[in-house]
């Protein structure tokens, strides 16, 4: 039996790749000439997209192919995946939801640390040789203080379990409150900025959640407030965090997301109270490859005529 046609949109995981050029006929967009000729080529063929939650895949991309039946993201975030499109088309759309939530969540809490503790800044100042001209200036300690959590989802919890491990105080901000947790539920975040010291973004992005933080929460949060950012750039309105954190109404900043990545504000650059990290919340081998294995795993599933495991449509 021949093998099923694949599109896959960008360069895969290793491990993910010679998985699905095993059992699949691996057709690989990025590297097609001609994009439009390609797809023309496979339309009456391809049955499968494999993406990538910076890739996705948008309604033109699934339009073209008129037999495809399934959508397998690497990755939890579907926003870059237009999936009003593929319920109207009748496409399934499956990702990685629990996998990463662990890796996402040490790197917030590694943000939060950094920014409290101004590591980053502390290790410039020691190779800069400036150690043995005076002492670093003091930093903040996380204990004690209120880590708001904006969007209780996987990641969300994940990220509380760590905080309270580090003496924080949590509440939390999303959509509903959670029957099962007992950390205050805030449903105005505003409220929340106001009285947290932190505020953590944990949320989905996409159109519902644009902008969600904008100047009036940072404001909220003040100037001795943080914020941390393994979500999306878009839950952010990154000009007005620029603003805030120049004129001082903010007090520092942990982003492992941007708005148009991977261009990053240059105003940030020689900021020492923000960490910039270049979207790795889940760039650890051990992560990448359970969310590899589930990709595949949903893949295969669907072409042996058996459930998908993440389904999201
Ligand atoms: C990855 C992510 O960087 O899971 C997500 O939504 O943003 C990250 O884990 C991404 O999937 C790689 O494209």
């Amino acid at each position: 039996m021949s093998k099923p046609d694949v599109i896959v949109t960008s360069p895969l995981l290793p491990s993910l790749m010679d998985a699905v050029e095993r059992d699949f006929n691996a057709l690989k967009l990025w590297l097609a000439p001609d994009r439009a000729a390609f797809l023309r080529e496979h339309a009456a063929t391809a049955r499968g997209i494999v993406t990538t939650s910076f890739m996705g895949v948008d309604a033109a991309l699934m339009a073209a192919l008129p037999k495809l039946e399934i959508i397998t993201n690497f990755g939890v975030g579907y926003d870059a995946i237009d999936i009003a499109a593929a319920k109207a088309q009748g496409v399934v759309v499956t990702n990685t939801p629990d996998v990463l939530c662990e890796g996402v969540a040490d790197c917030a809490m590694a943000l939060l640390l950094a920014v409290s503790h101004r590591i980053c800044e502390a290790d410039r100042y020691v190779r800069a040789g400036r150690w043995t001209k005076g002492t670093f200036p003091l930093g903040v300690s996380p204990a004690g203080k209120l880590c708001g959590i904006v969007g209780m989802g996987g990641i969300g919890r994940a990220v509380a379990k760590r905080a309270e491990a580090f003496g924080m105080r949590i509440a939390y901000h999303g959509p509903r409150q959670k029957d099962d947790l007992a950390y205050p539920f805030y449903a105005d975040l505003e409220a929340l900025a106001r009285d947290a010291d932190y505020l953590v973004l944990a949320l989905p992005g996409g159109d519902e959640t644009r902008h969600t933080v904008d100047a009036r929460i940072l404001k909220a949060l003040g100037p001795t407030g943080f914020v941390i950012n393994i979500a999306r750039g878009s839950v952010m309105d990154e000009a007005a965090l620029v603003a805030a954190l120049q004129t001082g109404e903010l007090g520092g900043a942990g982003l492992d997301v941007f708005e148009d990545e991977p261009k990053v504000p240059e105003a940030l650059f020689s900021m020492d109270n923000v960490v910039l990290l270049p979207h790795i919340g889940s760039a650890t081998h051990e992560t990448r490859k359970a969310m590899g294995d589930l990709t595949f795993a949903n893949l295969k599933a669907w072409f042996a005529g058996e459930p998908v495991l993440t389904r999201v449509v």
